[in-house]
């Protein structure tokens, strides 16, 4: 080293040269990372939480004695070496990153395990360049006389360079948190979290976010309350049989279409004098239509819809079903069909990872997911392959499937915030021209006109005769901070609760083969409703569904995520613990009848969430 440099600037060189190359090699490492795998990305954002991470690896180092703390860093360094080769090349195939799910689920090459290594290049092992040369120089470096503090002086620099890291992590998190409410709970988008804060980061809050839900439910579930739960279930078993309906769909196919954001308040409606959804308001007319379908979704939003759906269980009380709980056994509607002899396949245009559901569509049993990487992506509308593209190309897909086969589809268009109006086409919206809603109604008039040229093409191959058809949206539209233009559009005066409340309803559509049963059906319904209806009518056993079947003359109550619930009579609006008499609009007091459903809609979320914490099917399954 150069004569003129201060000796305590040389000391603290040498003694510290082992963590500031840590600190520094994770730094350029995790921007190499986000360069190479989302290019357009401003990594220059990422040097703030990349050193975040540095600093708290490196302080947890710190307070180990100088042999030891080089060590430690050495074994950081090949740790967060082969997770970025391994994260590199997963993305490369999959576009997303290595999570628990994906590791604990078989996920990382299953099936594919060829193509991804056809995909490896010598520069993703760039990573372990340093970490080979490395090893000479820590020969030498063990051999410097370093000066080596006792462990009650090492804790200072460990206090400081901790907290410093987990201040700035912490900022950085809060940060991400408040841009995108959800994701860190959720992880519906692994990609953007470690875009955001980093490769390490993500890992450390995946392994958080898994270890936190396994400690939470790792008590054993009382005996008391696991027979409450299979007496309830049995109930609903013995509920759930429509004797006139048992059975029509044997040998039919089915087909379930999930739209986004396909809210109610569209279906028969018009804006400047045209139809929003024509092609909808046709196909109702062909169906039978439930007018007082509810959306049941929580934070795991259109992930929520397809796991109610799937399962007839509740969503999670807070995250996502998909990403907790993908570990868990389900007697879900895909598994039941292969059990009846189907073919079962989920098609969906956009990223496999994007709300787990490749982990999540295995762990369902789907024989086959049909994802990003299963479409040819010639069209973008909104979020990704445009739905006029997905779904001709899954027409395509549905007559190459072994009959009789369950296919789940999901739209993506229609996405929030609706703003690729240029790809939604012509649709003059009037007095609501840029704005949100006009843009809303443009979107989901673009959808509706590509479900109708989806529709007409299973009639003309035959599809429709031959298969039983739902269709039903996933959620809302409009969001609670852009109501007043739904009130508005509308025309809600006075708007309360019970008013928010009854705008909260997705259309649900059930086509038979030969049109039977058509009519509007004004059964209080919802998403957790799905399965023990088709579960029915394809004769598959309903053991474990906490929702009723549609067509039963079963109760119509419709409980939500936060407490509140509706049996088509009533609302009960949990927030403000407040009693709505729907014909009236008034608020009621509380009598003991209704007290006593308050309570009913409480066990019964309680009695999903102790089924999914405790993975209570695998145990009632094992026990039967
Ligand atoms: C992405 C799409 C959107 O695949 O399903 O999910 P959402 O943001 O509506 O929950
Ligand atoms: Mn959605």
């Amino acid at each position: 080293m150069r004569k003129n440099i201060p000796p305590k600037f040389k000391s603290f060189m040498v003694n510290n040269f082992d963590v500031i190359f840590f600190i520094l090699i994770v730094i350029i490492k995790l921007l190499n990372y986000s360069i190479q795998t989302t290019p357009n990305y401003n990594y220059r954002n990422l040097i703030y939480p990349a050193a975040a991470s540095a600093l708290v690896l490196a302080s947890i180092a710190l307070l180990l004695n100088n042999k030891h703390k080089t060590r430690a860093l050495y074994i950081f360094n090949i740790v967060i070496s082969i997770f970025l080769v391994a994260d590199t090349i997963y993305y490369r195939y999959f576009k997303d990153i290595i999570s628990i799910a994906v590791l604990r689920n078989g996920l990382l090459l299953g099936g594919v395990a060829t193509s991804v290594t056809a995909l490896i290049k010598p520069f993703d092992f760039i990573y372990l360049l340093d970490i080979i040369l490395l090893i000479p120089l820590l020969r030498l470096y063990k051999k410097v006389d370093r000066k080596q503090l006792a462990f009650k002086f090492r804790l200072i620099p460990f206090i400081i360079i901790f907290a410093l890291g987990m201040f700035m992590d912490g900022t950085d998190i809060y940060k991400l948190s408040v841009d995108q409410p959800r994701l860190i709970s959720t992880m519906f988008n692994r990609v953007y979290i470690a875009e955001t804060l980093g490769n390490v980061n993500f890992h450390a809050l995946d392994l958080y976010n898994v270890v936190s839900t396994k400690i939470a439910n790792s008590g054993k579930l009382p005996d008391t309350e696991e027979s409450a739960i299979k007496t309830f279930l049995t109930t609903q078993s013995d509920l759930n049989t429509n004797k006139s309906m048992a059975g029509i769909g044997k040998g039919k196919n089915l087909i379930i279409i999930q739209v986004e954001a396909l809210q109610q308040f569209v279906i028969n409606n018009k804006v400047n004098n045209e139809e929003i959804t024509p092609n909808l308001n046709k196909w109702i007319n062909r169906s039978v239509y439930f007018d007082n379908y509810f959306y049941q979704v929580a934070n795991g939003g259109t992930s929520d819809a397809e796991f109610m759906t799937n399962n007839s269980l509740y969503p999670a009380a807070s995250g996502a079903a998909y990403y907790l709980y993908c570990g868990n056994q389900y007697s879900s509607l895909p598994k039941e069909m292969n059990d009846a002899g189907y073919y079962t396949a989920a098609l969906h245009g956009y990223k496999e990872g994007f709300w787990n559901r490749n982990v999540m569509y295995k762990a369902q049993k789907f024989d086959d997911f049909y994802g990003e990487r299963a479409y040819k992506q010639d069209e973008v509308v909104g979020l990704g392959l445009s739905d006029k593209s997905f779904l001709n190309q899954s027409v395509d897909k549905l007559k190459s499937f072994a009959e009789p086969y369950y296919s789940f589809l999901i739209t993506l268009s229609s996405h929030f915030p609706y703003d690729d109006v240029k790809g939604y086409g012509d649709f003059n919206t009037g007095a609501y021209e840029n704005t949100f809603m006009g843009n809303y109604l443009k979107g989901i008039h673009y959808t509706d006109a590509q479900l109708g040229t989806f529709l007409d093409r299973l009639d003309k191959e035959g599809i429709t005769k031959n298969s039983i058809i739902v269709l039903y949206g996933d959620h809302y539209a409009i969001p609670k901070n852009q109501m007043q233009q739904l009130y508005d559009f509308t025309n809600t005066k006075n708007p309360d609760d019970l008013k928010w409340f009854e705008l909260q309803k997705v259309p649900m559509i059930i086509h038979f083969p030969n049109e039977e049963y058509k009519g509007v059906n004004h059964k209080y319904s919802g998403e957790m409703d799905v399965y023990p209806t088709v579960a029915n009518m394809f004769n598959l056993p309903n053991k474990y569904m906490l929702g009723n079947d549609l067509f039963s003359n079963n109760s119509n109550k419709v409980t939500f995520r936060n407490g509140s619930f509706t049996d088509g009579k009533v609302f009960y609006v949990s927030w403000t613990n407040t009693y709505y008499d729907i014909n009236t609009g008034n608020t009621i007091p509380e009598t003991s009848e209704l007290k006593k459903q308050k309570d009913d809609a409480t066990s019964q979320l309680q009695y999903s969430d102790d089924i999914l914490n405790h993975n209570l099917l695998k145990k009632l399954e094992k026990d039967k």
